[in-house]
């Protein structure tokens, strides 16, 4: 262990890190490392071409989605501590341990609530706070395999839609998303072992 304690202090802000984002100093030290292969090039931040090489978001359909929110507000580089907060999100519940939690300080970014929120906009890509139909038909679009018609898509959107819009204004506010959810096991299916 006396090779992590010198490389802890390479770390930005270690302890604040550690705080919001609730992984231990050795989880922090394996996602420095992380982060340091992937930026190419030395440069201190990562870039979106740096994501590409990560292949579980290659994969995945809402990959580019979920890259894109690595870079809110058009940036075009993300630091090490922006990298770990948007990974926190994806942070299995009670990994680490909750002793280490002061109940003053805002929910963790790996709750149920966060990783809903996390989800949300992924979808409402115009930050309105709500999911239109089209928003929908975008997504599913992204996740839906091509042997289905667009016709077929559209009627998915729809009852998709439909189904979680209480309200009746024909789309879904962030209640009335996670209300939609609220059997699903989203602490586990926004459960990503990172570190892997
Ligand atoms: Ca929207
Ligand atoms: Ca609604």
């Amino acid at each position: 262990m006396g090779s992590c304690s010198s490389h802890a202090a390479v770390i930005p802000d270690l302890d604040n890190i550690r705080r919001e984002t609730g992984f231990s100093q050795a989880s922090l030290l394996r996602l420095y490392h992380r982060f340091r292969a992937l930026d190419r090039n030395n440069k201190g931040y990562l870039s979106h071409t740096d994501f590409q090489q990560i292949g579980a978001l290659a994969v995945n359909p809402l990959g580019d989605r979920i890259v894109d929110s690595f870079f809110p507000d058009g940036n075009h580089q993300v630091d090490f501590s922006g990298f770990v907060r948007v990974l926190a999100h994806f942070r299995p519940v009670d990994e680490e341990d909750p002793g280490m939690r002061d109940p003053k300080q805002p929910e963790p970014l790996n709750s149920r609530m966060n990783k809903l929120r996390f989800a949300f906009q992924l979808y409402d890509l115009d930050r309105d706070g709500k999911i239109s139909r089209h928003e929908m038909l975008q997504v599913l679009r992204l996740m839906v395999g091509v042997q289905v018609t667009e016709e077929q898509l559209e009627s998915i959107a729809d009852r998709t839609v439909q189904e979680a819009d209480e309200d009746g204004d024909g789309a879904v506010s962030f209640l009335e998303f996670a209300k939609s959810l609220e059997k699903m096991n989203v602490e586990q299916k926004m459960s990503i072992r990172v570190l892997k």
